[in-house]
């Protein structure tokens, strides 16, 4: 995180239906316990114009959508994103809680479809430099699970038209993300019920939060 930040920032990942939307709202009401100003936007997405180019993402569309096309759309909505939503909010102090960040990025385009590592780290140093999340929730579940509740809900965008195969690379990715940086990462198995998931997101806020030097800066 830069100095010139206060705010955390906090993104939620973890393949379909594996019950991000659902945790957010439960991360929002903590932090609303704890009196943290605060606020919840999503990928690709949280501007008009990135929600734009989200419509376009998820589509289902005849023509072929190639792998650079969906790639530079992902970081095109996100530095609109960062720019308008992301670090006005952490410069005012506020945390910000996203619903997949560039995590995702590496996860479908880069485990899913199989772009290089390398070319996705170029970008997010352009477009990022070095803003990364404070905190990351893994939530990691059976990929089969994952999509019947998704299923059961809606019907299927581009992504979620992909083959189990595919998402099974997306999770891999994920979990191996998550080893790699256990400072960032928290895996939350997201295949228990609702309750116990949230019993978890709410011990490792409070860890979190008794660990973090928030509200120094600022008092
Ligand atoms: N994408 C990408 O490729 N690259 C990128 O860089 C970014 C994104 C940022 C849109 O994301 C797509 O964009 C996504 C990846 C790609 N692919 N797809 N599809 P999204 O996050 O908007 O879409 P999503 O993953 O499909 O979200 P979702 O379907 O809304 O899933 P969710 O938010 O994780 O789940 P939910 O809506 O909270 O829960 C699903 C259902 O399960 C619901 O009925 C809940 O009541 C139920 N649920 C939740 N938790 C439980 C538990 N514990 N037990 C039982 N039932 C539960």
């Amino acid at each position: 995180m830069n100095s010139s930040q206060i705010g955390k920032f906090i993104t939620i990942e973890g393949v379909e239906g594996v019950g991000k939307t659902t945790n957010i709202d439960f991360i929002r009401q903590w932090l609303k316990q704890q009196g943290i100003p605060h606020i919840n936007t999503r990928e690709p997405g949280g501007t008009p114009l990135a929600e734009s180019i989200r419509e376009l993402l998820l589509s289902p569309r005849e023509e072929a959508v190639d792998e650079n096309t969906e790639l530079l759309m992902m970081f095109a909505a996100r530095a609109q994103h960062l720019a308008q939503v992301i670090k006005p909010a952490l410069g005012r102090g506020e945390w910000v809680v996203c619903d997949r960040f560039t995590d995702a990025t590496y996860a479908y385009q880069g485990g899913g479809r199989g772009v290089s590592m390398e070319k996705i780290a170029q970008l997010e140093m352009l477009v990022q430099d070095t803003l990364r999340p404070d905190l990351t929730f893994v939530l990691d579940i059976p990929v089969d699970q994952g999509l019947a509740r998704a299923k059961s809900r809606s019907t299927p965008d581009r992504f979620e038209r992909e083959k189990l195969a595919f998402f099974d690379r997306v999770r891999d990715c994920y979990l191996t993300r998550a080893k790699a940086a256990p400072d960032q990462y928290r895996v939350v198995d997201a295949s228990q019920s609702l309750e116990g998931v949230q019993a978890d997101l709410a011990m490792l806020l409070d860890q979190y939060l008794s660990s973090s030097s928030w509200g120094q800066a600022g008092e």
